[in-house]
């Protein structure tokens, strides 16, 4: 019978028992509308350098992972071209004079297939790499992500990208629920509100690491060797 050993990365609450083969790197949300000047983000009034601080160090631990034959998956939040699964309620909220759906520089917030929906030039998906396409927060809720995880025996997530209390925290939570181990390195997850993301990895990590663990990036790259 095959065996498989965990290698202990430092995180809080505690160390993480790390197993590579079991483990996937799922990255939320680096779109260009998120992260872009131009984009939904910036067109809401938010300073998209505050998450673009985390490209740089999604990149390294991207590289890190690639070159050890792990395993990828990439999501991008957005809709049908013709909404119908966008919900009223998520359309018309924050009374925003721009919408989901509404044309913007890089074509039409948050739509598939729109220039700006899609992945940052940095992180983009290589071949072979999964893409989630996913209409909520949550990358697990309405997508095959839970299924694919399976077929593939994935039992732990290292989760990156946007924004931490948002898209990123969710997507925690529901993992949890399904019996994911979720290790955040909190280099590489940002938000548009600095309170906001260390709240959110407080979240995570309270009471025992009631969602799962926050590390660095570093500590993870290390483990890989
Ligand atoms: C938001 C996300 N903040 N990816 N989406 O609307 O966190």
């Amino acid at each position: 019978m095959a065996t498989t050993s965990s290698q202990s990365i430092e995180a809080e609450p505690y160390p993480f028992g790390f197993v590579p083969e079991k483990c996937a790197l799922l990255i939320i949300d680096m779109q260009r509308d998120f992260l872009e000047p131009g984009g939904f983000g910036a067109m809401l009034g938010n300073d998209v350098n505050q998450l673009r601080r985390t490209i740089e160090p999604n990149k390294r631990l991207l590289a890190a992972w690639r070159k050890h034959g792990l395993m990828v998956m990439h999501t991008r939040e957005g809709h049908r071209p013709d909404l119908a699964d966008l919900p009223p309620a998520k359309k018309i909220r924050g009374r925003s004079k721009t919408c989901i759906g509404d044309p913007g520089p890089m074509g039409r917030i948050l739509v598939r297939g729109e220039a700006c929906h899609d992945i940052i030039q940095e992180l983009y998906p290589l071949p072979g790499e999964p893409v989630i396409d996913k209409p909520g927060k949550g990358a697990f809720w309405a997508t095959d992500l839970h299924g694919i995880l399976q077929n593939k025996g994935i039992t732990q997530l290292v989760v990156t990208g946007v924004t931490t209390e948002v898209c990123v925290n969710t997507t925690v939570r529901e993992a949890n629920d399904r019996g994911y181990e979720c290790l955040v390195p909190e280099d590489c997850v940002g938000s548009y509100f600095p309170e906001f993301h260390e709240m959110g990895l407080k979240m995570i990590q309270a009471q025992g690491g009631i969602f799962g663990w926050v590390t660095h990036s570093d500590q993870i790259i290390a483990a890989l060797g």
